[in-house]
């Protein structure tokens, strides 16, 4: 697979999800925007060779717009003394238990029955690791995955076992109502219950763009992944999601599953996964990356590498997204997406940006 048909701005900067002085993005010397075609191309070139972000730790990636705030939160975390996995964790809670993101959490859309079930995974620098899948009325799916982790000899609990498990642990198992905004996009869904995913639909369920009008109506994509490297040169990552809107009730994604939606070596680093989660299933791409990274990629090249292994084993990639998100041991970090429109969160301990991740056709 060639990436002569890269020709998106390499990590360049856009305009911030919010006000600049509040996230600190605007501004950065690290994000300026090449000024003409020839620019852009030695960019892309210097930034294929290494990141076009200096080395950072603390670290926080999260992928699409709403993980600005959950990088926020996992970033306050740190500077509260929390380790990479307390952050990991308190990050992307803060994108689960927004009312209004259809993207993620029990506000988030339903499958074809109407039923929201998620699924969550977390992993450590230790290569700890825990997940849930299938789970219905739980607010924080990946407190219960760290729970799943810390306090059960078992990586993955499903669907009523982990519900029971949850109820043990005294998580509060909430009744299983839409939010509005899913009733609304199911309700329309329904009135043609036509399966056909819509790439970037993250950005048109959350945060700024969330509103906006979908194509169609069917959704899909919901998740958030994240990955950290704390100060002591710790990492970890999460992942959470009410998976595909409008998906076969009992369908489980790549999110809880370790090596898809995330992976750590705490030798080595850490990437996580979002899009369509079938194929990244199939070729286990957050794995992919890292193994990359261990072979002496950098993250940019070890997500390049994983999106192209995607492309391979599924065709028609004009028809489905996946976003890719790395970071190393000593805080590179890459990002790279299988087309246009994945955008990602990035934090070190001073600021938030959100940038546009390149992509391959
Ligand atoms: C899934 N990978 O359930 C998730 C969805 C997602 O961006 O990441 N959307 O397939």
């Amino acid at each position: 697979m060639a990436f002569g048909a890269v020709a998106a701005p390499l990590l360049a900067s856009r305009e911030p999800w919010a006000r600049a002085d509040e996230h600190g993005a605007a501004n950065s010397p690290e994000l300026a925007v090449p000024s003409t075609p020839e620019a852009l191309s030695q960019e892309l070139a210097a930034a294929r060779k290494a990141s076009a972000f200096p080395p950072a730790k603390p670290l926080v990636l999260s992928t699409w717009r709403h993980g600005v705030p959950a990088n926020e939160a996992a970033v306050a975390t740190l500077k509260a003394g929390g380790t990479a996995l307390d952050a990991a964790e308190a990050g992307v809670m803060v994108t689960e238990r927004d009312p209004e993101n259809l993207s993620v959490g029990l506000a988030g859309l339903p499958d074809r029955e109407g039923i929201v079930t998620l699924d969550a995974s977390i992993m450590d620098h230790d290569g700890r690791a825990g997940g849930v899948c299938f789970v219905q009325g739980i607010r924080h799916p990946i407190a219960l995955a760290r729970r799943v982790m810390e306090k059960t000899p078992h990586v993955l609990l499903a669907g009523a076992g982990a519900e029971q498990f949850a109820r043990a642990e005294g998580f509060e198992i909430l009744a299983n109502e839409l939010s509005p905004g899913a009733r609304r996009r199911y309700e329309a869904w329904l009135e043609e219950s036509h399966y056909e995913p819509v790439v970037n639909i993250e950005n048109q369920t959350s945060g700024a763009g969330r509103g906006a009008s979908l194509r169609g109506g069917p959704d899909d994509h919901d998740t958030i992944g994240m990955i950290v490297l704390d100060g002591d040169g710790r990492l970890a990552a999460s992942c959470t999601t009410s998976g595909l809107g409008f998906k076969m009730h009992g369908r489980v994604g790549d999110s809880p599953i370790i090596g898809a939606g995330i992976y750590v070596d705490g030798e080595v680093g850490a990437a996580t996964c979002t899009g369509l989660g079938e194929t990244v299933l199939k070729t286990l791409a957050s794995f992919l990356a890292v193994e990359r990274m261990r072979a002496g990629d950098s993250p940019q090249a070890a997500c390049e590498a994983a999106i192209a292994r995607v492309i391979a084993k599924n065709p028609d990639p004009k028809t489905y997204q996946v976003g890719i998100l790395a970071i190393d041991r000593d805080g590179r970090c890459g990002g790279f997406a299988v087309q246009k429109g994945f955008d990602f969160a990035r934090s070190t301990l001073d600021s938030t940006s959100l940038v546009d991740a390149p992509w391959a056709v």
